[in-house]
């Protein structure tokens, strides 16, 4: 098969509280349109793709807000989408809110493939913001609230002749995210994102949004040697900024291609999954080169703890 993709990171402008479905999905289906014309095999949507960012909003009873949670995937309101992608033979990545038979919430990925399959499945593991109401931000961030940290680790799927691993959103600020999907050979890493451009917990210049969020894919994709594709849900939504900057960045580190607006917009880029060898095989040869008898604590230790000679000079 070959190892050459045409990949797109459909981004998406603001989702006002009361759009439908059928109409975000109809605007996804553009973009999918345009993606067939452009020859891509493989698009990636942002995160919580279907429904406005809703974790900005605080609501007591937590069922209240189920209008804008997914039970099945597709579902009547989101199958157009999989046909449109399985009739033009591209395969994707969609985020969405997952509310489960048993009741269990998730901010979750899907993976489809050419035929409108869902091949893969991924559960947000790092959830940022608060889980109770915060009256000093001018907007929640509660995902902690609204939704349980992802209970399927980083998992990666053979599809379009490479391996894919997925993340959302702020699972791209963390090392670990990459690291361990790039330990399960991993050379395409995908995820959407929905990132205001105002820090609501601490005063942060406004430019280091941006700066930050290319930072982190693009040194991520240069140290574990894989493509990463992030994709936006971008501009006003509601009244809160969320920034946009959706782009591809290569196996080096430098983005090939990055979107110029905050709306609906299609950034494309033909990708040659090899070139992820050179860095694998090399400066990133992970079984040449890790010194795991060091790496422990990385798995065992959560928050910082100083070792005991530092505590006890603290005393
Ligand atoms: N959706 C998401 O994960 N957004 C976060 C915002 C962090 S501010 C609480 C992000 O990392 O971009």
């Amino acid at each position: 098969m070959s190892r050459i993709l045409t990949i797109g990171a459909a981004q998406l402008g603001p989702i006002a509280p009361e759009e439908s479905r059928a109409s975000a999905v109809n605007r996804m289906i553009e973009l999918l349109k345009q993606a067939g014309d452009r020859g891509c095999n493989f698009v990636v949507f942002p995160e919580l793709a279907l429904t406005t960012f809703f974790p900005r909003y605080y609501e007591e009873d937590i069922s209240k807000m189920d209008r804008y949670y997914e039970r099945e995937m597709p579902g009547p309101e989101t199958r157009p989408l999989f046909e449109e992608a399985s009739k033009r033979g591209i395969g994707f990545y969609l985020g969405y809110a997952e509310l489960t038979p048993d009741g269990h919430r998730y901010n979750t990925a899907v993976l489809v493939d050419e035929t409108g399959k869902v091949t893969g499945k991924y559960r947000k593991v790092h959830l940022p913001g608060h889980s109770e109401y915060e009256g000093q931000r001018p907007w929640q961030h509660l995902e902690k609230r609204y939704f349980e940290p992802g209970d399927l680790g980083f998992g990666v799927w053979r599809q379009h002749g490479g391996i894919i691993g997925m993340a959302l959103c702020n699972d791209r600020r963390w090392p670990e995210t990459y690291r361990v999907m790039s330990l399960k050979g991993a050379e395409l890493i995908v995820l959407g994102y929905n990132t205001p451009d105002v820090n609501t917990s601490a005063f942060e210049p406004n430019h280091l949004r941006m700066f930050h969020n290319h930072l982190t894919m693009q040194a991520n994709a240069y140290m574990n040697s894989c493509f990463v594709v992030g994709t936006a849900k971008a501009g006003v939504e509601d009244g809160c900024m969320l920034i946009g900057g959706s782009c591809i960045a290569q196996p080096s580190g430098e983005i090939v291609s990055l979107a110029t607006t905050v709306e609906d917009e299609l950034i494309t880029s033909t990708i040659d999954l090899d070139l992820a060898k050179m860095g694998k095989e090399t400066v990133f040869n992970y079984a040449r080169h890790r010194r795991i008898e060091h790496y422990g604590i990385i798995a065992s230790q959560t928050g910082v703890e100083l070792p005991p000679e530092l505590a006890d000079a603290a005393e």
